[in-house]
């Protein structure tokens, strides 16, 4: 028992909080189950959210190992992300430039209900985007913003053949935006869904949206199988409240999961039962040959009204302010995780289709019917813990539900409904994570859970403690704790796939050949330094261990200076770093066969050193260089080298 391992080995430790560990962490081997030999590959990929880091951590199964930070929605100084002149329109937004984001939920794209590789989403909650990353580069390739929206919570799940990516609106706001008094909440404030549209290449656009009353879109999954074409969201404070909502949005016994219709939505697209209105939104596209990020500005949307379609929305009540909402591997069963209750609920995608069909409706709200909860429902789990978040799958039928209060795992049988083992959690568990456990194959073994709260599981830290998540061997009948590993931000969700469905793929540099960028040189015969008026474009080469040119003079105080670094590496794993002493901008890190853009603008005469920041060879620290800044009024002719080699304009 960990007890005993920590009076051998911590004896100082103890354990202050109180609380027992359980788990039977050491009782037999586990250590030996977790353990990657050196050199040796772990089986899986981890995706986990880095929250309000705005950042996806790249962690190994089971080891834990954290192995990349993907910059997503926050700039990014180790990687030069949000700082180099082709990465800063991936930022930007109807606001401009917004350099943060909170990020929740990352999702695998799938073939056929299957994780595939290809590329991960996740969603930016507080201003509202979502993100595709290119798993063959582990880079963020394209955000879209979503418009008529405030906080982008229920999202970016996928439906089966990652046809779309949904976005549901966490806040109601006034639609269109306008200044309207906050307590005109229930007249003047609506709550949207979003459909993205993903097409084969990975490229996203908004589809549609479907506009409904303001309550507050929590989380959403898309039905397989059968239910494929169709997304379940959950909602909360379908009191329609503004103020206090920790009383106000708990009133209603049951609140909805509300069944979208796509495939309906589609058909009503084709036919033109459409608004097109005014939206203002951003769509940014990172080019991997032009090695560019270029930002459009988008003008309108397509919002689809449910009272004039028929068969688009239903909402099916569901007790107790939902939180996730989790769709079993067959697509028959819906699980509302009733954050408010002891009980799971469990609908019926048959049942549901029966009700719809006689229509067993209870009421309607804003052209929604409301279908009658003993015809939808299929069964409960009972009395397992008290707050459920969020449920995931493993291969042989069972389900596993976190439980944020009493802080454990519960296992339990689909269909039977019965209970079927509970782990402890240290502490406060929000999402759970299966390998492809949102999928129709979820791949098993391992459970991570992403907790909340770390109190007394690591060295502290000052008054912030780290994030963390554990990880379960879920093989057998009872769950069994492995390991606790610390996050890079705070994990709400993660996704996981085995590593054979990525690792074929990966990139290991950029062709050279195919650069494209419209200032890249391909070779140091390219190199160069050319003046526009107080624009300076410097043609600059990297390759072990100098760049070229490594001397530049005729710079003058108040010049914009563009360092267009070409990395010519064409090998793995040979990024080369620039920096410039006082620059008001972070370094680049160019991976071989890119092009990459610094923006200087020195602000006073001297000579200014610039040097490689990732060490890249036995004589990295010989990788500097020094650009003379003179003042405006001087006529230094601007001249540049290499060694002997020197050219003066
Ligand atoms: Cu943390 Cu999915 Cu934003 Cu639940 S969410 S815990
Ligand atoms: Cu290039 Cu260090």
């Amino acid at each position: 028992m960990i007890a005993t391992f920590g009076l051998l080995f911590l004896p100082s430790c103890g354990n202050q909080a109180g609380q027992t560990n359980t788990g039977g962490a050491l009782g037999d081997d586990v250590a030996s189950q977790v353990y990657v030999a050196p050199g040796e590959y772990d089986e899986f990929y981890a995706f986990m959210s880095g929250g309000f880091s705005g950042q996806i951590g790249v962690h190994g199964l089971p080891s834990g190992r954290l192995l990349k930070v993907i910059p997503v929605f926050s700039t990014d100084g180790e990687k030069g992300y949000g700082f180099s002149e082709e990465t800063k329109p991936m930022l930007n937004t109807s606001h401009g430039f917004v350099p943060w984001d909170d990020a929740h939920h990352p999702e695998l794209s799938q073939t056929n209900g299957e994780t595939d590789g290809r590329w991960i989403f996740i969603n930016g909650n507080n201003t509202p985007r979502i993100a595709r990353i290119d798993l063959s580069v582990f880079e963020t390739v394209e955000i879209i913003e979503i418009p008529n929206s405030g906080g982008n919570h229920s999202s970016p799940f996928t439906t089966e053949n990652t046809e779309y990516v949904v976005a549901g609106t966490r806040f109601g706001v006034p639609y269109p935006q306008k200044d309207v008094a906050i307590n005109t909440y229930a007249e003047n404030f609506k709550g949207m869904l979003t459909y993205v549209k993903v097409e084969e290449d990975g490229a996203m656009d908004v589809a549609f949206q479907i506009l409904l009353p303001a309550f507050d879109y929590d989380l959403a999954h898309s039905g397989k199988g059968n239910s494929h074409g169709w997304t379940f969201f959950t909602t909360y404070n379908t009191e329609e409240k503004s103020t206090l909502l920790e009383v106000a949005a708990s009133q209603n016994d049951k609140d909805f999961i509300a069944a979208v219709n796509w495939k309906k939505a589609e058909e009503y697209i084709a036919q033109g039962k459409y608004q097109e209105v005014p939206a203002k939104y951003a769509h940014n596209v990172y080019d991997e040959k032009t090695h560019m990020a270029t930002s459009t500005m988008k003008d309108k949307v397509k919002v689809l009204i449910p009272s004039e379609c028929p068969g688009l929305v239903y909402f099916l009540p569901t007790p107790k302010s939902p939180h996730g909402v989790d769709v079993d591997p067959t697509g028959e069963y819906i699980v509302g995780n009733g954050k408010l209750s002891a009980d799971l609920t469990v609908h019926s995608f048959t049942k549901m289709k029966a009700a719809i069909d006689n229509q067993s409706f209870e009421t309607e709200i804003a052209g929604v019917p409301v279908l009658k909860f003993e015809e939808v429902v299929a069964g409960s789990v009972k009395d397992a813990g008290l707050g459920p978040l969020h449920t995931e799958f493993d291969d042989k039928g069972n389900a596993y539900t976190s439980f944020f209060i009493t802080s454990e795992v519960v296992k339990w049988k689909v269909g039977t409904w019965e209970v079927l083992d509970k782990a402890s959690t240290f502490y406060s568990v929000g999402h759970i994570m299966i390998p492809g456990g949102d999928s129709k194959k979820p791949q098993g073994k391992y459970l991570v859970a992403l907790n909340k709260i770390t109190k007394d599981r690591y060295l502290p830290t000052g008054p912030e403690l780290c994030h963390s998540a554990q990880l379960y061997d879920i093989s057998g009948d009872k769950m069994k704790l492995l390991l606790d590993f610390p996050t890079a931000g705070e994990p709400h969700y993660a996704q996981g796939i085995s590593a054979d469905r990525i690792v074929p793929n990966v990139k290991k540099f950029y062709p050279i050949e195919e650069n494209e960028h419209p200032y890249r040189a391909l070779g140091e015969k390219d190199a160069r330094v050319e003046r526009n008026g107080n624009e300076v474009h410097v043609y600059m080469t990297t390759i072990r261990s100098h760049f070229a040119p490594d001397n530049i003079e005729g710079i003058k105080v108040g010049d914009k200076v563009y360092f267009h670094v070409t990395n010519l590496e064409q090998d793995w794993d040979v990024p080369h770093g620039f920096a410039v002493m006082g620059a008001n901008n972070a370094e680049l890190l160019i991976m071989g066969g890119q092009t990459e853009t610094f923006l200087w603008e020195p602000k006073s005469v001297g000579v200014i050193p610039f040097y490689c920041t990732d060490f890249c060879s036995a004589l990295h620290q010989e990788m500097q260089g020094y650009i003379r800044v003179s003042p405006r009024s001087s006529n230094i002719a601007l001249k540049w080298g290499l060694g002997e080699e020197e050219v003066v304009q």
